[in-house]
């Protein structure tokens, strides 16, 4: 229940918004403001009113969690109780304490004046919830400073430092020390003087002189950056409106705007999102340990082995969460390679930390460490090995750490699919192992794939997830087997994407489909770019790049399933992607970055289907987008049953975070949920009798056992699994 503190010092009233822990506006909190707001309004006691959040929060904007019920929990009675506030004949003004976001800034716009302490932040996320700011957001922002600030600051959902807001005209103040104290001193200051011009409502919108090209530019951008996201532009019809409409039909406008949107599946996707990203920090056992019971070991040290592109960006991740670390190569040339390319990548990021109001210090001595020297690594808390996908290789490191580290120390592998039991097998401590597996640039993506194997211990495990929180990722943890969860996902899509262009499209289509979709980029640019070598080094481990046929080329089977050889044989004639210049596409150079279609590939392409007898057939834009994300999902539904994933929520994490999957489509398993499971298993039946040798087209046995039931929402799956198989 909302609580409300009045009272202060000389006349001034406190409102305090109250609804832990981050004082969202739920419909009692919205009922309470108003009550109060309306009391200070008559109450010939008060002469101003200060409105702040409790806890030294303002507030994160309306509840999210309502939006899905009928009466969207009373949200929209919020832009009349700003007006109120606006109203007012009392100056009003906001202490802004930690953060004003979405609702929580709407109402400090309505507010007279705004100050805030100088480590708040402020911002109208909504649109990356797929919404807009519905509570006058819209119309009151661009009134305040002018239309491109408040294009940038509604289309992109950033959060902008106390600093950048005041500079902006957003905040007319900023203060060090207690806000609710320096706001009453402010209140107390402006008695007395007209508010009628700190009335938002009753500007106008700054006009420029090249009104119509400021708006085009602004859905030029977005449109790029969208992907078929459609709440950026809407947020420009509603800025757009506030020029050409006075205050309350712009008001109006928005709200049409608002409905639209969040009757939309988009806005539906976007927060299950939202609150699938948050509900990975609450890890399980089935033994019941959990994030609750047990506690992280402090990491006061670690260490880093091998500076290749991985290990640069984990050294990176963790300066920049203020871990001292020691980074180790195996020789001169490699460690100076290393620290060059680590040094550029940290001169890099501070000046982009710099630019966002943040520091990136490194200059305390011991806060970086370069070596050859194992006994280095004697005391750290905890290694992370990112050296080349090689079984030996990684034991032998495991063997020699085990050896030289404190007992305690924890060893993290940055395998992207081996078997984390088979590298523990080797060390002396096993329950001390656990996965971490970063992705590419890691200093960069959010996601960290936390991987669970059969001795490591909770302790490990809430360890290996408070280091990737501290680290600024989403860490998911998942169990252990073959390309864990985003990999053995990625497979079974790479592996659909060759196969079609066998039986007759191109990279250029198959690409096309998968853009339009909502990827940023295509899997064939992603080969192109990750490079195709990667994945070959690791098939010819598995032994599958096979013999020769009398022809030349590789044999289509690997005993009764299926087998693309194309990329192999690309590789075999130097074709690696962007590094050599050509792999799917061709490019102007090596390391160059624009595709371009490549004649000789069609020309190979045909080929390959002639030799092969391979009758060439239009794979149509459905068959592509079909083929490749059901069998996503049915590898989903497998992960799920084998109890690798805990839930649908963790996978459609890990493919938004760490594979480029869009987010307004809410994750492969959200997606087939959208579709409907038996659609789904339907299609999958067909394209498995058309193909009974993909075993990645066979629908699994989960997804039928769902339908059977009914096809229940996805909130219900897990209790529907089983727990047998559960590694989790
Ligand atoms: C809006 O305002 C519409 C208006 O225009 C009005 C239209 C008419 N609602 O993220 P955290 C929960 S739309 C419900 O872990 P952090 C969150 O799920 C809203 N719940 O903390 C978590 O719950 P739990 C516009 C919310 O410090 C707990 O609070 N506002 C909301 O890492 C702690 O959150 C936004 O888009 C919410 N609005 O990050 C802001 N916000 O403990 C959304 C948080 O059960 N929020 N929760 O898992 C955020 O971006 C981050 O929470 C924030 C803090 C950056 C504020």
């Amino acid at each position: 229940m909302a609580q409300y503190a009045r009272g202060g010092a000389a006349a001034v009233a406190v409102i305090r918004l109250c609804n832990p822990p981050l004082n969202t506006l739920s419909l009692p909190t919205l009922r309470a403001l108003e009550r109060e707001v309306k009391h200070a309004n008559v109450d010939p006691t008060v002469k101003a009113v200060v409105i702040c959040g409790a806890n030294g929060k303002f507030s994160a904007g309306a509840d999210i969690r309502v939006f899905s019920n009928t009466d969207r929990g009373g949200v929209s009675s919020l832009e009349s109780i700003i007006s109120l506030i606006e109203k007012s004949e009392k100056p009003m003004v906001a202490a802004i304490e930690d953060m004003a976001f979405g609702g929580g800034l709407e109402v400090a716009l309505g507010c007279h004046y705004r100050i805030a302490h100088v480590h708040a932040r402020v911002g109208l996320p909504e649109v990356t919830l797929g919404l807009l700011p519905g509570a006058g957001g819209t119309q009151r922002l661009p009134r305040l400073i002018g239309v491109p600030a408040a294009l940038d600051i509604i289309t992109t959902g950033k959060h902008v430092p106390a600093a950048e807001a005041l500079k902006l005209g957003i905040l007319d103040e900023l203060v060090e020390q207690n806000t609710v104290e320096a706001a009453i001193s402010f209140a107390e200051r402006v008695l007395g003087q007209p508010i009628e011009s700190r009335r938002l409502c009753l500007k106008q919108t700054p006009r420029l002189p090249n009104m119509e090209a400021v708006f085009e530019e602004a859905r030029v951008k977005v449109k790029k950056q969208a992907r078929g996201c459609f709440s950026p532009e809407v947020c420009i019809q509603a800025v757009q409106a506030s020029t050409y409409l006075p205050f309350t039909e712009g008001i109006r406008k928005e709200r049409e705007l608002f409905n639209l949107l969040i009757t939309s599946g988009q806005a539906k996707a976007l927060q299950y999102v939202f609150f699938a990203q948050r509900a990975m920090g609450k890890w399980a056992l089935p033994t019941g340990v959990s994030w609750k019971t047990k506690a992280p070991q402090p990491i006061q040290r670690a260490a880093v082995i091998g500076l290749g592109t991985m290990g640069r960006g984990i050294v990176v991740s963790l300066l920049k969460a203020k871990i001292p670390v020691v980074a180790l190569e195996q020789d001169k040339k490699h460690l100076e390679l290393g620290r060059g390319a680590v040094m550029s990548l940290l001169e890099r990021e501070a000046l982009r930390m710099q630019k966002n109001g943040q520091q990136l210090d490194i200059s305390k001595r011991g806060l970086l460490q370069f070596t050859l020297d194992f006994g280095m690594l004697r005391d750290v808390d905890l290694v992370i090995e990112a050296v080349f996908e090689d079984m030996a290789l990684k034991k032998e490191i495991f063997r020699k750490l085990s050896l030289v580290c404190k007992p305690e120390a924890f060893l993290c592998t940055n395998t992207s699919c081996l078997d984390i039991d088979e590298i523990a097998s080797v060390t002396s401590h096993p329950d001390q192992v656990v996965g971490t597996h970063f992705f590419s640039p890691a200093h960069v993506m959010k996601l960290l794939e936390v991987v669970y194997g059969s001795r490591t211990s909770p302790t490990a495990i809430a360890t290996a997830m408070s280091l990737g929180k501290a680290m600024g990722k989403i860490g998911v943890l998942v169990g252990n087997c073959f390309g864990f969860v985003g990999n053995r996902l990625l497979n079974r899509y790479n592996e659909q994407t060759y196969f079609i262009i066998e039986e007759g499209s191109t990279p250029e289509e198959v690409d096309k489909v998968l853009e339009e979709f909502g990827f940023k980029m295509g899997p064939f640019r992603v080969s192109d770019l990750a490079g195709l070598d990667v994945g070959w080094r690791s098939r010819k481990v598995q032994g599958l790049t096979g013999d020769k046929m009398p022809l030349g080329l590789p044999p289509r089977q690997r005993g009764s399933k299926r087998y693309s050889p194309l990329p192999d044989i690309l590789c075999e004639n130097g074709r690696y992607g962007q590094k050599t210049g050509k792999g799917w596409y061709l490019y102007d150079k090596p390391g160059g970055r624009e595709a371009k279609s490549d004649p000789w590939l069609h020309n190979f392409l045909s080929e390959y289907r002639r030799t092969h007898k391979i009758a060439t057939r239009t794979v149509t834009q459905d068959e592509i987008l079909e083929r490749c994300l059901y069998s996503l999902a049915n590898e989903g539904f497998r992960i799920l049953s084998d109890g690798i994933a805990s839930c649908p929520e963790a996978i459609d994490t890990i493919y938004i975070n760490g594979y480029g999957w869009p987010r307004h489509r809410g994750g492969p398993m959200f997606y087939a949920s959208e579709v409907g499971l038996p659609t789904v298993l339907a299609k999958l039946q067909r394209y498995a009798e058309a193909n009974p040798d993909i075993p990645g087209l066979q629908p699994s046995a989960f997804l039928q056992k769902l339908v059977a039931l009914g096809s229940p929402p996805l909130k219900q799956w897990l209790s529907l699994v089983g727990s047998q198989n559960s590694k989790l």
